[in-house]
């Protein structure tokens, strides 16, 4: 009986690699509340409001601030949700995100 052989189909690819990270950036606007801009960050990043505070004031100094680095959905989410809580008070507050060198 001659032997019929296949080759594999699909490759495993070793799974060694981490996976990217992506920065969440906050970007200055001159209307959002300061006070505002601590909230959101101790709610949707869990910082103590010593962190969001140091965050808040580099943005508001700078421009931009990171906030924190997550995986690529985690950052999305995070921005967006937000981003979602100043629109929904009628702030332009902006969370933007960009993948880590
Ligand atoms: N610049 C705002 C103000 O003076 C405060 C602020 C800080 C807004 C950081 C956004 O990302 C920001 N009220």
């Amino acid at each position: 009986m001659p032997e019929i052989t296949t080759k594999p189909r699909t490759q495993v690819k070793a799974q060694t690699e981490r996976p990217k990270l992506y920065k969440v950036i906050l970007i200055n606007d001159d209307f959002t509340p300061r006070e505002f801009v601590v909230t959101v960050l101790k709610g949707e990043f869990k910082l103590s409001e010593d962190q969001a505070h140091r965050i808040m004031i580099t943005a508001h100094r700078r421009g931009v601030c990171v906030v924190a680095v997550f995986t690529k959905d985690v950052a999305e989410t995070k921005a967006t949700r937000a981003t979602d809580a100043g629109k929904a008070k009628g702030y332009p507050l902006l969370f933007t995100t960009e993948p880590e060198e």
